[in-house]
């Protein structure tokens, strides 16, 4: 049986990992977080030291995930998708935050100063909304609200009813 494999993009933050994981368990479908990933595997080409973090071999992440995407029904969780393959995915999500909401969440995460405002920007000025329309075909690419547990719960029924769709029109 087809499966899709499905894109859930986004600032740190924005609830990428909690619909993504419900998600999965929901659809039945495997999850991929690839910053965990990339920590198993030691996936990294060096470490910045402005930012304080490891820098992802992303040649080496899409090697790693090659033979799962070929398969199908994979959930890939990243704040980043310019890097993978565009034919991997049949469709992208790209979660929104209000920025107040957002800085409550970064700041109980213990994000602080310059790693804090940083991220606020990267939502303001829709950065991830704008890598992903520059790298995937526009009509596969979809934001949705992720600030309240209603705004998940909607978003958990409206994704599961593309993959039922999905499912039908393809087997
Ligand atoms: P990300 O994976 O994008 O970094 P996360 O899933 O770890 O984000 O969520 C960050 C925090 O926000 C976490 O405490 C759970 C909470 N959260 C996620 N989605 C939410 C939503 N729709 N409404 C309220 N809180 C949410």
């Amino acid at each position: 049986m087809r499966r899709p494999n499905l894109l859930i993009t986004g600032t740190p933050g924005v609830g990428k990992t909690t619909l993504g994981k419900e998600l999965a368990s929901r659809a039945g479908l495997s999850y991929v977080n690839v910053g965990d990933l990339a920590k198993e595997g030691e996936l990294y080409e060096g470490f910045d030291e402005e930012y304080d973090c490891p820098i992802l071999d992303e040649d080496r992440v899409v090697d790693e995930l090659e033979a799962r995407m070929s398969e199908g029904g994979v959930i890939v969780d990243y704040h980043g998708c310019d890097f993978f393959p565009e034919r991997w995915f049949h469709i992208v999500f790209v979660l929104r935050t209000d920025n107040s909401c957002l800085y409550d969440r970064l700041h109980s995460r213990g994000y602080t100063g310059k790693k804090l405002q940083d991220n606020i920007q990267c939502e303001i000025f829709q950065t991830l909304y704008e890598e992903a329309v520059l790298s995937y075909k526009k009509e596969i690419v979809h934001q949705l609200p992720s600030n309240t547990p209603e705004d998940l719960e909607r978003n958990l029924d409206q994704i599961m009813q593309w993959i039922e769709q999905w499912m039908k029109d393809n087997n």
